[in-house]
């Protein structure tokens, strides 16, 4: 029985290395397979973060077993190589305390640099200028607005390749976390504020999206895709659906904003110039209100003022009201 105790952490370890192999098999780490400079430098810094902490890691492992071995009570050696009175030896006092001092200046000063060049509201450096899309999380699904274009998409992300993207996020829903994890990055997406994140496609192809933020029942179903195609590609798309699918106004959005998950992708052209914004000024608005646009209504705000948009629409007066969010406020 003790001789079996002895060998169960030699068979124990290789097995679960046997494991991990085998589950992953012909699996493959998106994060570790960027599709974009953003990515890129990511993987980077993941990877020269993992090496630096295992110059710590493998030593005090090895040093774990050897000690247990060479220490052990069945040793007959161990008992002349234990010298308790053994203290302040200064050259192994240097060594695990310079190490890790030293790995640590490394790490900092990588972390410092990367997180202002990696910062997700800075503009990507290029002769091109951004392409821009406004993101909303929803109950449960993704909807993207294409204000440019004048079509909006729901689970299915299209963007040029080789173009900056300029990514506007928030929530009409419980908060949420937009992530391509083949582009780079991950940003909040939270009601009532505007988000940024800036990301690039270098190569063509069609990366998963998803929500790294869990947020309710239909959470594990709020994935996307993204499709990085050629610009004159892209164009032909957006012709096709501004010209062949429904218009996504104010109304209807209401009616798409309702709780529930969709099975495919949806496609609509754009049937108001500030939707994102409208969806944005919902959390905003002293009051609140719906996003709905009855042609007349008024808000008592808590002070017991009151104002009224006579026979504007809602969605008129919300494209004066300039809706300037804060930055990032975590
Ligand atoms: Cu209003």
């Amino acid at each position: 029985m003790y001789k079996i105790a002895k060998i169960i952490p030699w068979v124990v370890i290789p097995l679960i290395f046997v494991v991990i192999g085998v589950l992953m098999q012909g699996k493959s780490i998106a994060v570790l397979q960027p599709a974009g400079q953003i990515a890129a430098q990511q993987r980077d810094l993941l990877l020269y973060a993992t090496l630096l902490i295992l110059i710590v890691v493998i030593p005090v492992f090895v040093l774990a077993f050897t000690i247990a071995w060479r220490y052990r009570e069945t040793n007959p050696k161990s008992a002349e190589r234990y010298h308790p009175e053994l203290d302040g030896d200064k050259r192994m006092e240097a060594v695990w305390w310079g190490i890790p001092l030293v790995i640590i200046g490394v790490l900092s000063v990588m972390i410092w640099t990367s997180s202002h060049n990696l910062d997700p509201y800075k503009p990507l450096a290029s002769n091109k200028e951004a392409f821009r899309v406004q993101v909303v999380a929803m109950k449960y699904k993704w909807l993207f607005i294409y204000p440019e274009q004048d079509i909006a998409s729901v689970n299915h992300l299209k963007i040029p390749v080789g173009r900056p993207v300029e990514f506007d996020v928030t929530s009409d829903a419980p908060m949420n976390s937009f992530w391509i994890p083949r582009l780079g990055g991950q940003v909040y997406a939270m009601a009532g504020m505007n988000t940024k994140l800036h990301l690039i496609a270098d190569q063509k192809g069609t990366f998963r999206g998803s929500s790294a933020n869990i947020s309710g029942e239909g959470f594990a179903d709020m994935h996307f895709s993204v499709e990085a195609i050629s610009p004159s590609e892209l164009n032909a798309w957006a012709r096709g659906v501004r010209q062949n699918n429904e218009r996504l106004s104010v109304r209807s959005y209401s009616t798409l904003a309702r709780p529930g998950t969709v099975e495919s992708p949806r496609y609509y052209s754009l049937g108001t110039d500030n939707l994102y914004d409208t969806i944005l000024a919902k959390y905003m608005h002293p009051g609140g209100h719906e996003v709905t646009a009855p042609a007349k209504h008024s808000h008592k705000q808590s002070g017991g003022r009151q104002h009224d948009h006579g026979s504007q629409s809602a969605d008129e007066y919300h494209s004066h009201t300039k809706v300037t969010p804060e930055k990032e406020h975590h």
